[in-house]
């Protein structure tokens, strides 16, 4: 009915693509709105997406990767929980000539032909970002010098190397700004409050500043801050990353100084990046997001336009 009434229809439209995503897992507000995003995006661009929780482990992405490999899906997408450790599935999924995209997180790769693209953000300006805005609040109090607490991401994952990378390049040699203590807390809320509960047991009142690499351990460490009787956001300044909900409302209330925008939104970005992909299109090797800075003078304000 359709040819007769001059209708033709592309070969390819009766078979939708198939993308296999891994994601890291569900650690933070940020990976939630990430998923959200994703799955969202497959649903508009009509794909199908064959989706698999890694709750955080890299030989649970490994296993995915390979099974998506073995059901012949048209584009792996993932988003690697950290840097290293992936050449040999990514060249299985050469070998099968499967196209591979990055999201979010980079890989540490020689062969950067494993992979097509990746779509994400510059975790090292967002680390140079917040250490510029605490060099400016360092500023306003001349003479005064800081003591800074340091809340780390994943251990060897990209962000978590490239915030501190950035953080330090900007801080380093001002007499101001003394980096006291810096580990990980695993992006995690619980684990970002055990952490800074140690911080405070050792350093006290001595602690000025705290850089959390994301939202979640920031919101962790307010409330052992709380528990010690401090006034997180007054008595220990506190800078983080990814401005989410939980880090506006958290501003809002005074809690937290500033967050450093890091875009979950990438869902549309990867859909339309696999179709061109397979379509033959050639595409960048690296899509930034764009991002601002949001302190806690402007939180209100921009409240209502938060997307997640
Ligand atoms: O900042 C953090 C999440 O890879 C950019 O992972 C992402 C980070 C994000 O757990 O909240």
């Amino acid at each position: 009915a359709l040819a007769m009434a001059g209708i033709t229809l592309p070969a390819f439209a009766a078979k939708p693509l198939v993308i296999g995503f891994s994601q890291v897992g569900a650690e933070s507000e940020w990976r939630t709105a990430n998923t959200v995003s994703i799955k969202d995006a497959a649903k508009k661009a009509g794909v199908t997406l064959k989706f698999a929780d890694a709750q955080q482990r890299q030989e649970n992405q490994v296993k995915a990767i390979r099974s998506f490999i073995a059901q012949k899906v048209d584009v792996i997408a993932f988003s690697p929980v950290v840097e290293s450790g992936w050449d040999t599935v990514l060249r299985e999924a050469k070998a099968a000539k499967i196209p591979v995209i990055l999201t979010d997180r980079d890989v540490n790769v020689a062969d950067k032909s494993l992979y097509v693209t990746l779509i994400g953000s510059d975790f090292v300006e967002e680390g140079r970002r917040a250490g510029r805005w605490l060099v400016d609040y360092a500023k306003k109090q001349p003479g005064k010098t800081l003591n800074i607490v340091e809340l780390q991401g994943t251990v060897g994952s990209a962000p978590a190397i490239d915030r501190k990378a950035g953080f330090e390049e900007v801080i380093k040699g001002n007499p101001q700004l003394k980096m006291l203590r810096t580990q990980t807390a695993e992006f995690t809320r619980a684990k970002g409050k055990e952490v800074m509960e140690a911080f405070l047991k050792a350093h006290g009142k001595n602690i000025n500043v705290l850089y959390a690499h994301n939202d979640d351990m920031a919101i962790g460490a307010i409330q052992a801050i709380e528990e010690a009787g401090l006034k997180p956001g007054k008595d220990i300044v506190i800078v983080s990353v990814d401005g989410v909900r939980g880090a506006f409302e958290a501003m809002m209330q005074g809690k937290l100084n500033v967050t450093v925008e890091c875009n979950p939104l990438l869902g549309p970005l990867l859909m339309q990046t696999a179709k061109d992909v397979v379509a033959g299109k050639p595409v960048q090797k690296r899509l930034v997001v764009e991002e601002r800075v949001f302190p806690a003078e402007v939180a209100a304000k921009e409240f209502p336009n938060r997307k997640y």
